[in-house]
């Protein structure tokens, strides 16, 4: 029988080996061709000739690492979740320093929790941007910030966001000044985490801001997937349009085990009061939490980060709307608000991005005293810019990095009681 089976094996080979000396036998060339070479390639080689820019990360220019400093000029109470900052905007450069505008709360005691809304008062927090207003900060360098104070303060009940204002992006346009916003009427949890988007307007940076009162991108209509919330506003300017990118929630349905999915949708004004016209192949991102956009070469980058299938890539879409993934990144900033240069300048061709502000949820580890910070990263995305040690592709974490993602108890009684099943039925 043994025999029988080696020489069935041996025959097997040999009638590989011909079949493979029939089709040219062309073994793939130890120096990769720059260019497709002409032979039959397994579909992995099909995509890294036709799927990136370039056939190593680090001559990709949507490929990078990304480095993270803490930032000198916040203070956060010592950390015991009173004082938080979060979902920073982009970053622009006005008067000669660097703007940024985020999440402020700053509470009598740290948040509830969303799962206990219902706990939630006037001055108690339910979720990190409960009850929260819109600062802002100046900065010569990027790495030391002054905070100036509020931008947005909370509405007079009932307007729009007169329970919590939070997650602001700016735009510039004609010269005058626009932050849009999350604007919640409920304690965050009642109605999940559902709310529409805001504005408010100024002639300058540093304010006076005025609020618009309005929803100025309404949620959609029942049955829609932006039906219940809008988040994340990122406008930028293109082809003469404000172009306003936002993340969705959408089909949360108790019965699925992840309890919603992450999209993005694009909607494009003339006014930045709007009307804005949602484009109609939204959603046009199917990954991604907080939404990072930037103009490359004559079209648009983009960050899919934490959720979603495509998760950890960044996107590239020539014609602003479809897009490819462009590359695979590791260690992605959260809620990356990058210095965006031509942000508004109706560019088309693109520089990139090198820095940008990004935040920590939980800064403390310790979901009881809840708070975030912001950061600041840095990163290669730039055609100005090449920064060899950026475009490593790999990240040497210590072994009490990847410990600290250990098994859940749960998940050590299944393993256990498996290996435990196992060596019963040996017996
Ligand atoms: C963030 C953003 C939005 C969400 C919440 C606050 O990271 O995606 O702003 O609503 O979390």
């Amino acid at each position: 029988m043994i025999y029988r089976l080696a020489f069935i094996g041996s025959m097997v080979s040999l009638t590989m080996a011909i079949v493979f000396a029939d089709e040219g036998g062309q073994a793939f060339p130890y120096e990769m061709p720059a260019e497709r070479p002409n032979q039959p390639l397994s579909a992995a080689m099909e995509r890294a000739y036709n799927n990136y820019s370039a056939l190593r990360p680090e001559e990709n220019e949507l490929y990078t690492q990304f480095k993270f400093t803490r930032l000198e000029g916040f203070d956060y109470n010592g950390g015991d979740g009173t004082v938080s900052r979060r979902d920073p905007s982009k970053v622009i450069f006005e008067n000669g320093q660097y703007y940024v505008w985020y999440t402020y709360r700053h509470t009598e005691r740290d948040p509830v929790s969303r799962r206990n809304a219902h706990l939630a008062t006037e001055t108690i927090p339910s979720a990190d941007w409960d009850l929260a207003e819109i600062w802002y900060a100046t900065s010569k360098d990027g790495f030391t910030w002054k905070e100036q104070g509020v931008a947005v303060p909370r509405p007079p009940s009932p307007n729009v966001g007169c329970r919590s204002v939070c997650t602001p992006d700016i735009l510039k346009w004609k010269g005058k000044f626009y932050l849009y916003y999350q604007g919640y009427r409920v304690a965050n949890g009642l109605e999940g985490d559902d709310c529409p988007i805001a504005v408010s307007y100024a002639d300058a940076p540093d304010g006076p801001w005025t609020a618009l009162y309005q929803e100025v991108i309404p949620n959609g209509t029942p049955g829609e997937w932006d039906q219940y919330s809008i988040h994340d506003p990122y406008p930028l300017v293109h082809d003469g349009k404000i172009y306003l990118y936002y993340k969705v929630d959408l089909d949360k349905r108790p019965e699925l085990m992840t309890p919603k999915v992450r999209m993005q949708g694009l909607a494009t004004a003339d006014n930045p009061f709007g009307p804005f016209v949602k484009h109609p192949l939204n959603p046009i991102l199917n990954s991604g939490h907080e939404t990072t956009l930037f103009p490359f070469k004559e079209g648009l980058a983009a960050f899919a980060i934490k959720d979603g299938m495509e998760h950890s890539t960044i996107q590239y879409a020539s014609d602003w709307v479809n897009f490819e993934i462009a590359s695979i990144v590791d260690l992605m900033p959260v809620a990356a608000g990058p210095y965006v240069s031509d942000a508004f300048t109706n560019t088309d061709y693109g520089s990139g991005i090198t820095w940008g502000i990004s935040h920590f949820v939980n800064a403390g580890n310790d979901w009881e005293r809840d708070y975030s910070i912001l950061a600041r990263s840095d990163c290669d995305l730039s055609l100005e810019v090449h920064d060899r040690e950026m475009k490593r592709h790999f990240h040497q974490y210590g072994p009490e990095h990847y410990f600290e993602h250990g098994l859940s108890g749960k998940q050590r009684q299944r393993v256990e009681k498996q290996a435990y099943a196992e060596t019963q039925s040996e017996k």
